[in-house]
């Protein structure tokens, strides 16, 4: 519908709206009386208070009445935001789906990874469990071992034991035999050292024969308990004077001026003992003068050894002496051997 331009002028004017700069025909008033139509449309929301299009086309807004332009302007620029934010909104979405595509990739490379290197814990674990097995079938192993060679050391450490005794046997047998065996050589001396033949006496070689007992007089000098080692280590001792004819015959035999005689009294002062363990026979002691005197000067411990001084009465020549610092000659005495042939 269109109208004329009078009843357009006095619209304009009744509006307040400012005319536009020309009147132009034909198509042009045309689409000023359709602009008008529009704008009728316009103020018909506008008073009717109803919802307008969100938008007005670009290029006519030039055309719009005065009253309404600043509302339309607003709701332009109102879309215009609405639409930068849409844009904003959507780049923001398109932007957290990118990165959560990217994340999601990230992500299942490292769970494709996790996987991966689960797999591979899993066969370590397998093959940790297989090795623990075999250790623990070894140390079962080792300890059964351990538990036999123990009961093996044992069982050594037990015939070890038995194999010292039977040694120290051995050993005491052995010093007998040779005992015997020096013996041997002394009662029984080789007929000829290139023949094994042998003639046996009464007495060793070197040792004199008396009454059934042999004697022997030492050539040599030592203390007392040295030369009765000596004695004892040829199967005798040192002599243990029983009577009277015994020393005279000591007396008679002698050739050295002191010999030691198996008497003392080192265990209990003035207590005089064999050696043999008896004690010294009233009826048989052979003290010199006002011995036995202990005397100390030489040793102060005193005198706890006797010994024979060849002086002009054979039946007063004992003297006791120094056990440790003096030097004397010895008497051995043995059984004589007696040969049944
Ligand atoms: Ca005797
Ligand atoms: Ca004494
Ligand atoms: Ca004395």
């Amino acid at each position: 519908m269109e109208m004329d331009s009078y009843e357009s002028d006095q619209v304009y004017e009744n509006v307040d709206i400012k005319k536009p700069p020309s009147r132009r025909a034909g198509k042009q008033h045309g689409a000023l009386a359709l602009e008008m139509n529009d704008y009728a449309s316009d103020s018909i929301y506008a008073n009717t208070d109803s919802k307008q299009p969100p938008c007005i086309r670009p290029g006519e807004q030039q055309w719009k009445l005065a009253a309404p332009v600043d509302s339309s302007d607003r709701q332009a620029a109102s879309c215009g935001w609405a639409v930068w934010l849409l844009i904003a909104l959507s780049c923001l979405l398109l932007a957290a789906g990118v990165a959560l595509g990217v994340l999601y990739f990230k992500l299942s490379e490292s769970h494709s990874g996790l996987l991966g290197e689960s797999s591979r814990l899993s066969e370590s674990h397998s093959g940790l469990l297989g090795g623990y097995s075999r250790l623990n079938d070894t140390l079962s192993e080792l300890q059964r071992n351990y538990s036999r060679l123990s009961e093996s050391h044992s069982q050594l450490q037990r015939n070890y034991g038995r194999v010292q005794d039977e040694n120290s046997d051995m050993k005491k047998k052995n010093a007998a035999v040779c005992v015997k065996s020096s013996t041997l050589d002394l009662q029984c001396p080789l007929k000829e050292s290139s023949s094994k033949e042998r003639v046996c006496k009464a007495c060793p070689v070197n040792w004199v024969e008396s009454n059934g007992k042999c004697y022997y007089f030492s050539p040599e000098k030592m203390d007392w308990n040295s030369s009765r080692a000596s004695c004892v280590s040829m199967g005798a001792d040192l002599v243990i004077i029983e009577n009277e004819a015994e020393q005279k015959f000591l007396y008679e035999n002698a050739k050295k001026n002191y010999y030691l005689i198996g008497l003392t009294d080192a265990v209990t002062e003035g207590v005089w003992l064999w050696v043999d363990g008896t004690p010294l026979n009233d009826k048989a002691k052979f003290w010199y003068g006002n011995e036995p005197d202990d005397w100390k000067e030489v040793d102060s411990s005193g005198e706890d050894c006797a010994h024979l001084k060849l002086l002009e009465d054979p039946l007063k020549d004992w003297f006791d002496g120094t056990c440790r610092l003096g030097q004397y000659n010895r008497i051995c005495e043995t059984m004589a051997v007696i040969i049944n042939i």
